[in-house]
């Protein structure tokens, strides 16, 4: 084996290496997260009951509302017992049975409210050491017909680096599905194929189909999932809508999906704690124009513990 030089990189260079600025094992023990996080890094994926997660009349208000936002996007009338029509909402992919909301931060507060679920924020800064920023924010409309056909639609959700290998920390992005509505299979579930995470790569069309299985959950239950793992759905057989809110968030080094960065009134980050505004990059020097990084602006909040400065906050609308 050489010998160590003064160039070697930092001994623990493991992604899962303290970079952070709290201790983010200790909030999993806290929030008594820590079998879900042995069973999300054994399986790929665990579900976090709804009595870990947030109370009954939240995972109402956020169906409501997710229901409004349906109502408003697609002028049509929703209810959870009957199946849904997309209406004049045209977005893509486009999947007979089912649609995605998107970019929801900013159309009701019971939104940010959710991105501020110590479940959720624990689970993602355990994976990101801290370094997890939201990349989007939507939901999955489904209901009965909603159907990926014989490939459950497996993938995964990491994307796809130029070597066609997925990183071995599995913690480039996570995500997760808050059921606003009962999950089974019969009903569209989402699929998984337990341990695919460690293969660290993209399934081939067809693959993994024979080992998936379904999340059976009651509505308020969390289930996440790493970057890498392959999953789906099964086809939705019943009548009635199948809910949900995916928070799918990537490190602060990628890009995100949708635009929260500069995008983010500064009223929002006054009223949410400062850890608020660094998950949606609010801070974030990168994508300057003519006036350069602004070092000296951006290294004015170092710590996400302390309120965001005046500097910063004056970058976002008012
Ligand atoms: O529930 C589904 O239809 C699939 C969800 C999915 O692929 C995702 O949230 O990344
Ligand atoms: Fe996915």
């Amino acid at each position: 084996m050489a010998e160590a030089t003064e160039f070697d990189v930092a001994a623990d260079d493991s992604p899962l290496a303290p970079r952070g600025h709290r201790d983010y094992d200790a909030e999993i023990r806290d929030l008594g997260l820590k079998e879900y996080c042995d069973l999300a890094d054994e399986q790929g994926f665990a579900v976090v009951p709804p009595e870990k997660v947030a109370p009954p009349e939240f995972i109402e208000r956020l169906r409501n509302t997710v229901l409004r936002v349906a109502e408003e996007r697609t002028g049509q009338k929703f209810s959870l017992e009957e199946n849904g029509n997309q209406g004049h909402y045209r977005t893509e992919p486009a999947i007979a049975g089912q649609f995605l909301l998107y970019y929801l931060l900013f159309e009701d507060r019971v939104f940010e409210e959710w991105l501020n679920n110590r479940t959720m924020r624990a689970l993602v800064n355990h994976y990101m050491r801290g370094e997890g920023q939201l990349s989007s924010l939507t939901s999955f409309v489904k209901w009965n017909g909603g159907d990926y056909g014989d490939t459950l639609g497996l993938h995964s959700d990491t994307p796809r680096p130029v070597s066609g290998e997925l990183p071995k920390g599995c913690n480039d992005v996570v995500n997760s599905a808050l059921a606003l509505t009962d999950y089974s299979k019969e009903d569209g579930a989402i699929a998984f194929v337990p341990g695919s995470h460690k293969l660290c790569r993209y399934p081939k069309p067809g693959e993994g189909v024979e080992q998936a299985v379904a999340v059976e959950a009651p509505a308020g239950s969390l289930i996440f999932f790493n970057g890498n793992v392959w999953h789906g759905a099964f086809p939705k057989k019943t009548d009635g809508l199948r809910l949900n809110l995916t928070t799918y968030c990537c490190h602060q080094r990628l890009k995100t999906q949708e635009q929260y960065q500069w995008f983010v009134p500064r009223e929002m980050l006054e009223r949410n704690p400062p850890e608020f505004a660094r998950f949606l990059g609010a801070a974030d020097a990168m994508g300057w124009r003519k006036h350069g990084p602004e070092i000296t602006r951006f290294s004015k909040w170092s710590d996400e513990t302390q309120p965001v400065p005046e500097e910063i906050l004056e970058l976002h609308p008012a």
